[in-house]
Formats: structure tokens, C-alpha cells, sequence
């Protein structure tokens, strides 16, 4: 099923110059790039984007970092999206990326992991709302 998915490249990403290379990755397994934006993230919508970890001790660092430069939003289409660009990414933690994973590959640590998606369909709708109101 043709679906949309929301992923954003994190603070470090766009600062460590990684850009090209994973949109490169994103496309190339033909996902279509249908909305792309280099931008800061609000307090409000890291917020809301990361609602379900509100209880989680590392809640307010995950706020402050994501807002702390800018970031590429997006949102991206294609076959089972969701599931496609999770596969892409890898595991949460680096260390559990497998390589050739884009965590696997270009991240060290839980907190700098380089890149947020979607992990279903439900999520995917809100976020894309909160980041591209409208
Ligand atoms: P994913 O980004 O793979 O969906 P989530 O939703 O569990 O993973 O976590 C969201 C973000 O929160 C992660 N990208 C990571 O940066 C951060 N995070 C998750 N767990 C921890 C943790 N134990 N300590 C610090 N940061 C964490």
C-alpha cells in the first residue's frame, strides 16, 4: 500500500554534513521525497513529536537537543514507507545498527542517532501534521 511517512534528519546530521548521503539512501531505494525542509524545530513540536517519552528521564535532553540546531524534515512516500525507512535506519541504539544501516553506519551514541522516523502509520499521520501544518 502506498503510504507517507515522516523522518527528520537530526541537529547533528545536518551539522556533521550527512545529508546528501542519507537522502541519497532514502531515494535509492525508490522512496519519493514529496515534502523536504531544512528548518529549527519548535520547543512545542519536539513536544508533541516526542509525546510518548514524556515520562522518560532523558525527555528534556531529547527536546533540548533536537531543537538545538537545524534540522531536514520530511516527508517521504512509497510502498509500506514506514516500515521501509525503519529498515533503513536501524536499531535505535548504534550499537545495535547493524552496518550498512544509516545508524549503523553513521552513529555512535542513543542520543546522536542521526535520524527520526515514524514508527507507524497512526504516528506517521500526526507528525507529518505537527511539522507540516497545513
Ligand atoms: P526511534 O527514534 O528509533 O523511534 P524511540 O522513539 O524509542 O526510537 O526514541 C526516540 C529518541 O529518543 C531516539 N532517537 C533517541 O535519540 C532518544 N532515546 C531513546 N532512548 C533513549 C535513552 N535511553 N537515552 C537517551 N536517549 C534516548
Amino acid at each position: 500500500m502506498y503510504e507517507r511517512t515522516y523522518c527528520m534528519l537530526k541537529p547533528e546530521a545536518v551539522a556533521g554534513g550527512l545529508v546528501g548521503e542519507i537522502l541519497a539512501r532514502l531515494e535509492r531505494v525508490g522512496l519519493v521525497i514529496e515534502r523536504l525542509e531544512l528548518a529549527c524545530v519548535t520547543k512545542e513540536q519536539a513536544r508533541e513529536n516526542y509525546v510518548e517519552h514524556a515520562e522518560k528521564p532523558f525527555y528534556e535532553e531529547l527536546v533540548a537537543h533536537i531543537t538545538s540546531g537545524p534540522v531536514v524534515k520530511m516527508v517521504l512516500g512509497g510502498e509500506g514507507a514506514v516500515a521501509v525507512t525503519r529498515k533503513l535506519m536501524g536499531a535505535t541504539d548504534p550499537l545495535e545498527a547493524a552496518p550498512g544501516t544509516i545508524r549503523g553506519d553513521f552513529s555512535l551514541t542513543l542520543d546522536r542517532n542521526v535520524i527520526h522516523g515514524s514508527d507507524s502509520l497512526a504516528s506517521a499521520e500526526r507528525e507529518i501534521k505537527v511539522f507540516f501544518p497545513a
